[in-house]
C-alpha cells in the first residue's frame, strides 16, 4: 500500500500505568494534562494516542465512566485516533479489562499473550485474549495487537485463524520490545518478529527504556511505524529526563522525515487502520 510505505504512523503513549509523577513531573495524569499533551503531540506528528488514565489521586484506573469522559474529551480537543489500553496494570482483573471497550473508543490495545513484566506477570491467557478479541468485533473497536514476545505472534495467527479479521479488516501490530521478561529491543529481534507477522499486516515498534532509540531506528529502516511516549521511557537521553511527551514525538517525526517517510496525519491513519471517523 503506497501511502503506508511513504508515511510513518506515530502513536504516542503518554502516561502508562506504571510510572508515578514523582518519577517525572511531566507525566500527564489528569484529564486536563492528558488533553493538553494530546494536542501538543498531534501538532508534533502523532496520529494515534494510546491511553491509560489515572484517578483523582493519580492512581491507575479502568473506571468506565472516567474512560468514557476521556474518550469524549480527546475527541473534542483533537483528531487523534483514541486507543484505550486494555492492558491496564498487572493487577487489573480480566472483567475490568474487558469492560474498557464499553467506553466506546476508536481502537484498543490487545496483548496476545502472557509475559514476565519485571518482577511481575502481565497475564493474558488464551481464553481472555480470545474473549477480548471477540468483544472488539462485537462492539466495532479496532484492535492493535501488542506483541511482547515471539510466542505472541503465534497466538495472533491462532486468533485470526479462529475468529477471522478484526473490525475494520486490517491487522496492525505493535512490537513492544525491551520489557524485562519480553523480547529484547534490538534490530535482529525486530527483523525476526516482523518476518513472522501475518501477510499484509502493518506494524509499529517501541523500545522500552534504553532500547527506545535502537528500536526506533531499526523500525524505520525496516519500513515500520513508531510508538513513543512516557509510558515507554521517562528519559530523553542518558541523564536527561523527558520534559514533555511532545519532544519524543518531535524526535520520532524528525527521524521519520529524514527517512523520507514523514508523519501520517490522523485522517490518513484512519484509512490505513480501518478506523471510522467520529468528527
Ligand atoms: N501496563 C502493562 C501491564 C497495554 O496497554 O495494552 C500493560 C500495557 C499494555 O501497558
Ligand atoms: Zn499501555
Amino acid at each position: 500500500m503506497l501511502r503506508v510505505m511513504n508515511a510513518t504512523l506515530i502513536t504516542v503513549a503518554p502516561t502508562g500505568a506504571e510510572a508515578a509523577k514523582s518519577a517525572n513531573p511531566a507525566l500527564p495524569v489528569s484529564l486536563d494534562e492528558l488533553v493538553t499533551t494530546a494536542k501538543e503531540c498531534q501538532a508534533a506528528g502523532a496520529a494515534v494516542i494510546h491511553v491509560h488514565i489515572r484517578d483523582a489521586k493519580a492512581r491507575p484506573t479502568l473506571e468506565v465512566a472516567r474512560l468514557t469522559d476521556t474518550v469524549a474529551a480527546l475527541r473534542e480537543g483533537t483528531d487523534l485516533i483514541v486507543q484505550l489500553s486494555t492492558g491496564g496494570t498487572v493487577t487489573d482483573s480480566f472483567d475490568d479489562r474487558l469492560a474498557v471497550l464499553d467506553a466506546g473508543p476508536d481502537a484498543c490495545s490487545l496483548t496476545c499473550g502472557t509475559v514476565n513484566f519485571g518482577d511481575e506477570v502481565f497475564s493474558n491467557p488464551w481464553p481472555f485474549v480470545r474473549d477480548l478479541y471477540a468483544r472488539t468485533k462485537e462492539l466495532g473497536v479496532v484492535p492493535e495487537f501488542e506483541l511482547f514476545d515471539l510466542g505472541h505472534v503465534a497466538t495472533l495467527h491462532r486468533l485470526l485463524g479462529d475468529l477471522g479479521a478484526p473490525h475494520g479488516g486490517h491487522v496492525h501490530c505493535d512490537l513492544v520490545m525491551g520489557v524485562p521478561g519480553g523480547m529484547p529491543g534490538n534490530a535482529a529481534t525486530l527483523v525476526q518478529a516482523v518476518s513472522a507477522l501475518p501477510e499484509g499486516a502493518t506494524w509499529s515498534a517501541t523500545g522500552i527504556g534504553r532500547t527506545t532509540l535502537p528500536v526506533m531506528l531499526a523500525a524505520l529502516s525496516a519500513g515500520g511505524h513508531l510508538r513513543v511516549g512516557m509510558e515507554d521511557t521517562l528519559s530523553f537521553a542518558r541523564g536527561r529526563p523527558v520534559t514533555r511527551n511532545a519532544e519524543l514525538v518531535e524526535r520520532a517525526a524528525a527521524l521519520a522525515s529524514l527517512a523520507q517517510r514523514p508523519p501520517m496525519r490522523p485522517g490518513q491513519a484512519r484509512v490505513v487502520l480501518g478506523v471510522g471517523g467520529h468528527r
